[in-house]
């Protein structure tokens, strides 16, 4: 074959795994998405191999040359399903409980198929869940939000209240702090579903925070800190910096244009832009203002995390620039020498992202990746990257710099600073390693 050929070629994979025949689910689910991708890629491959230019479409190709059964019927009536769903054919792109993880009924996480989606905003269906103690369906007409402490006027609102105030609709990111966790010891999970997929981002609308305070008459001489409670059994309270709740934080009620999921929070819950997915109070039903923080279970017993030293880093909550490469990712084959546009998503809790760069040679050299628009605040930003694999062996890296000048460190520079022995908090470089069979592996490198 010829180079262009390999170019050609090397369009068909990695394949989005909805591509992905519906009885090879189990497969996908413990091993990832390779073995089966190479399975039913094998054969379309060596059908491409062996034409020359327009490898997928073989000349006799009956999906060309007959028209199929859809083309020849009455469509089904619209309200068929008269809230829309995914195609069938989409049936493998769902969230997914890791199988390296205990997995109890109610604490629990369900994982984001990073390495199936597109952009920058994740489907409200594929957002992924943790849930201290388990979802709850709440009944918006009798949902309440306080606001009580150091206020004038202490009020409880009804959702039908909150929907009456001036509103705000921003796209934001959502990371668990203890997303890539796992990664701290020397457990590579098999997938970028697990190891990034504690992460989502959508568009909140709601009420910002300082208009609800600011009609509260907060105490400005003493106010430095909020408490927000949710209304689930897991009694989730979080101590919120003031000055991050008056700058960006939005009471939501809205995700991607509807109401908020019942696992994200249905039908209130707190948006703190930039800060780890612990402190977004879901079922928020309270906001406190204190002049000190509150010390609660959910902020001393766990969310800290164990130095070298043996102390703790405590309200460690802004999750710094970090980025990583969703395909090709682990568990997915190269099936052909040639041309790959690597993909992935880049995102700083302080502020945009200035550049990403790509490595896939373990980070010897970096070239600029191409950064797509629009780069917003503590949101999540797509990179794409043009890459012609020439079928050796490759270590698949991405690195973000931030627009205070942060670049994301390596595994070694995160450890010399912070131990192994956190788990939250992981922003280090990932590394992705592409056999010279094509397939590709979680490896931790330097
Ligand atoms: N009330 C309440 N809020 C909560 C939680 C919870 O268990 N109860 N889990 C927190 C954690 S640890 C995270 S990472 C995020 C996850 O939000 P999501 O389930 O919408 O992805 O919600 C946070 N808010
Ligand atoms: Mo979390």
């Amino acid at each position: 074959m010829t180079s262009r050929d390999n170019q050609e070629s090397g369009r068909l994979a990695p394949a989005p795994e909805s591509f992905l025949d519906a009885d090879l689910v189990d497969e996908i689910h413990l091993g990832g998405v390779n073995a089966a991708r190479r399975k039913l890629l094998k054969g379309a491959l060596a059908a491409a191999a062996a034409t020359a230019i327009a490898p997928s479409h073989a000349a006799d190709d009956p999906d060309i040359l007959a028209l199929p059964s859809w083309s020849r019927t009455l469509g089904k009536p619209v309200v068929t399903t008269p809230y829309g769903q995914p195609s069938p054919f989409e049936a493998q792109v769902i969230k997914r409980q890791s199988p390296g993880l205990t997995q109890t009924n109610q604490a629990s996480v369900a994982f984001t198929p990073l390495q199936s989606l597109f952009g920058m905003i994740t489907p409200s269906g594929l957002h992924f869940e943790r849930h201290h103690q388990g979802w709850v369906d709440i009944d918006p007409t009798r949902h309440r939000l306080m606001i009580n402490g150091l206020v004038d006027s202490p009020s409880v609102f009804t959702m039908a209240d909150l929907l009456r105030l001036p509103s705000v609709s921003r796209i934001h990111f959502l990371e668990c702090g203890a997303n890539t966790g796992l990664e701290w010891g020397n457990v590579a999970v098999p997938t970028v579903q697990y190891t990034h997929g504690m992460l989502s981002a959508s568009e909140f609308t709601g009420v910002p925070v300082s208009l609800l305070l600011e009609r509260a008459g907060y105490d400005r001489q003493r106010a430095r800190f909020l408490l927000a409670e949710g209304a689930d059994g897991s009694g989730m309270t979080r101590t919120i910096n003031l000055d991050a709740a008056l700058d960006d934080a939005i009471v939501a009620y809205g995700q991607n244009g509807e109401m908020l999921r019942p696992e994200n929070g249905y039908p209130l819950r707190l948006v703190v832009p930039g800060v780890q997915g612990v402190s977004w109070v879901k079922w928020l039903r309270r906001l406190e203002v204190g002049d000190q923080p509150w010390g609660t279970k959910d902020e001393t017993s766990h969310y800290v995390d164990l130095m070298p030293d043996g102390t703790h880093r405590q309200y460690s909550g802004i999750q710094e620039a970090k980025s990583v490469i969703t395909s090709p990712s682990g568990g997915q084959t190269l099936l052909q020498q040639g041309y790959y546009c690597v993909t992935g998503l880049a995102w700083s809790g302080r502020g945009t992202v200035s550049k990403v760069e790509v490595s896939t040679d373990g980070g010897q050299n970096w070239r600029a990746a191409r950064v797509e628009g629009p780069t917003l605040p503590k949101a999540l930003t797509r990179f794409n990257f043009d890459w012609v694999w020439n079928g050796e062996e490759a270590l698949l890296q991405s690195r973000v710099t931030d627009s205070t000048g942060y670049t994301q460190p390596t595994r070694n520079q995160l450890v010399a600073r912070r131990g192994t022995r956190s788990i939250y908090h992981n922003n280090a470089i990932q590394t992705w390693r592409v056999a010279a069979d094509g397939a590709v592996h979680n490896v931790q490198l330097g």
